[in-house]
């Protein structure tokens, strides 16, 4: 058998990548010209662009481009970047590759506007600005400023710059042809900051990177991160309690501390900020890209794939989902791991060099009539470990059932027959960790595979679970968690989690993390959370009534997911989640960015199993 790299030291590895680094460098620097330009928008503001052409003027090349909040350096003649493009092949099949700071960030002039919003209509001659008009500005500036060209432009990017490309399509230049948002902020309501109406005080760290204005340009940051004297998260914000307390950190000047904290509903200041109602009339070829287990953004890439396949029938769309982590596609560490869950070798440089590549080419040098040869939907089976094609996303070929949890701990497709519950005292003086891991990170990432025992052991959680199985069953598409709930007082938040329990025979493989083994490891498939404040309209809160039976609907992202025979399917249910997401005082307030630390209280919750209204979970099934 193929010796895998997971049974190669990880130093070797690190020798090995730095290597790749270093080679790349030196293609960079031995095969591309670097020139920067303040290019001016039409209403005047200049933004910074850095542009990479091919030495080789032999041919004449598409430019490839990336618009970005996290800075278009190094700056400066003769300091070149490391790699250029999506990836090293790319980057040696030539490419004019361009980065620009976004309006308002380092080298870039004007104010700084999280998920700018899209102007929705253009009259001529207007200096109504948002990202598209500046994409577009761009690509007009360069087609007639840059030699060499052959007229074609590409975009992408991973996270904030996958937003940027998406904010591309609205409106695009004609010259725009190939369009790979990865990863993409769709919404900062269901994305990043916040899922379905709770607070992911997990970014309240990263809120100091995107909530100061720069005084102009500059190539330095400009922002001070807070530095919360601890690596334990959970102590630091249980020690901090209500979030007004966090007031103490980030001043006034922080204008998106203060948006966050004016905003708790989904209202016009949000709903301005998605790219979703925009994505109309879109002319590029499209393929998104996003990862199962992406911590940060996966609202973004679901939504702007579905949303685009809906509007525009017409359109290249495709979708390309694989078994990462945040942007792991982009980086090749020879094994393909998401916490302690191994998926393969090589799978982001078999994406890089057979999917994203392919597709630049094709639309950018090549015939560009939409025969890609790839699939409408690359899908990952995460259980299974093995990729899928599909002519439509989620499969039309996956039929609808229905899991039902039973008061016995059961889970199965057979509904209840009787009245019955099951009860949980929620206290967020003592708030279900959602990490078994002590850590202060940047932003969530691990947790998305973690190992859910920690949770499972624990009376605030309710586990369900099915037999082991006696054959394989495959979830492809969307899951709707419809839950029959009550509280013993006033608001609440229910999280579910979707997790697959291994066989206790599972054999660790050589990176399993210290303190766990896959011997019957709790898999944490899909997970999400609902404020229950926003159970009927993320616009519109409204309190429980205490005791009252009340339907909780929980939308969770779709999964590609195989339950291998002799594995089991579970079903967590929780209501506190710390500190991933803030802690709900469970008395209803008016803005929980503002209670007061007295208004944090005890919960007794129930979750039904009513013969008549019982809570399901809804999934989809391959056959
Ligand atoms: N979507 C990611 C993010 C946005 C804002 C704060 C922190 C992370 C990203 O752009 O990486």
């Amino acid at each position: 058998m193929k010796k895998s790299y997971l049974f190669i030291p990880f130093w070797i590895l690190l020798i090995i990548n730095l290597n790749v680094q270093a080679q790349n460098a030196d293609f960079v620097a031995e095969n591309y010209d670097k020139k920067e330009y303040q290019i001016p928008m039409r209403d005047g503001v200049k933004l910074h662009t850095v542009v990479y052409s091919p030495k080789d003027k032999g041919q004449a090349y598409p430019f490839v481009m990336q618009r970005t909040p996290y800075s278009s350096g190094p700056y400066g003649e003769g300091k070149m970047k490391t790699l250029l493009g999506p990836s090293e092949k790319m980057m040696k099949d030539g490419y004019i590759f361009v980065y620009q700071d976004v309006r308002g960030r380092w080298m870039s002039e004007g104010d700084y506007d999280n998920m700018r919003p899209t102007v929705s209509h253009r009259k001529k001659g207007s200096k109504e600005i948002d990202e598209s008009t500046d994409t577009y500005d761009t690509i007009e500036w360069l087609l007639k400023n840059i030699q060499n060209h052959n007229g074609k432009f590409g975009q992408w990017g991973i996270s904030y710059p996958g937003f940027y490309s998406a904010a591309s399509l609205p409106f695009a230049h004609p010259a725009l042809k190939a369009v790979s948002p990865q990863a993409p902020i769709g919404d900062f309501y269901f994305d990043d900051f916040h899922h379905n109406g709770a607070y992911f005080l997990s970014y309240w760290v990263a809120t100091s990177v995107f909530g100061y204005q720069h005084d102009g340009p500059t190539d330095k940051p400009w922002y001070q991160m807070v530095n919360p004297g601890t690596k334990d998260a959970y102590q630091f914000f249980m020690d901090m309690g209500s979030l007004k307390n966090a007031d103490k950190y980030y001043g006034e000047d922080n204008f998106f501390w203060t948006q966050l904290k004016e905003n708790p509903d989904y209202n016009e200041f949000w709903q301005k900020r998605s790219i979703i109602p925009h994505l109309n009339e879109v002319k590029p070829a499209v393929m998104t890209v996003g990862g199962w287990f992406d911590a940060e953004d996966l609202y973004g890439p679901l939504t702007i794939y579905k949303t685009i396949e809906k509007n525009n029938p017409d359109s290249y769309n495709t979708l390309v989902m694989g078994p990462w982590s945040h942007g792991d596609w982009s980086r090749e560490r020879g094994f393909q791991q998401v916490s302690n869950v191994y998926f393969g070798d090589s799978i982001s440089t078999w994406y890089q060099h057979h999917v994203e590549a392919v597709f630049f080419e094709h639309f950018l040098k090549g015939p560009a009539d939409g025969r890609t040869k790839l699939p409408e939907a690359y899908i990952f089976d995460t259980g299974k470990n093995e990729w899928r094609m599909f002519d439509a996303w989620p499969p039309k070929e996956a039929k609808h059932e229905i899991f039902y949890p039973h008061a016995n701990g059961t889970l199965s497709t057979e509904a209840p027959k009787g009245n019955d519950e099951s009860v949980f005292i929620s206290d967020p003086s003592k708030p279900v960790p959602y990490s078994p891991d002590i850590k202060f990170n940047f932003t969530p990432r691990k947790y998305m595979a973690d190992d859910q025992r920690f949770a499972a052991r624990r009376p605030d959680v309710l586990v369900f679970e099915t037999d082991v199985l006696e054959e394989d069953v495959t979830l492809a598409g969307e899951i709707l968690a419809k839950l029959m709930v009550s509280t013993s007082e006033t608001d609440a938040d229910w999280i579910v989690k979707l997790v697959d329990v291994f066989p206790h025979d599972t054999p660790d493989h050589e990176r399993v993390q210290q303190g766990t083994h896959l011997s019957n490891y709790h898999m944490m498939v899909r997970s999400e959370v609902i404020r229950g404040r926003y159970r009927e309209s993320f616009s519109d809160p409204k309190p429980f009534v205490s005791g009252q039976k009340t339907e909780v609907p929980l939308q969770l992202q779709d999964v590609m997911h195989t339950f291998k025979k002799g594995h089991k399917i579970q079903i967590q249910i929780q209501s506190t989640w710390f500190p991933l997401i803030d802690r709900n005082p469970q008395k209803y307030v008016e803005n929980i960015f503002k209670a007061d630390d007295e208004d944090f209280i005890k919960a007794t919750h129930k979750v039904y199993h009513d013969a008549d209204q019982p809570t399901a979970i809804h999934v989809q099934v391959l056959k």
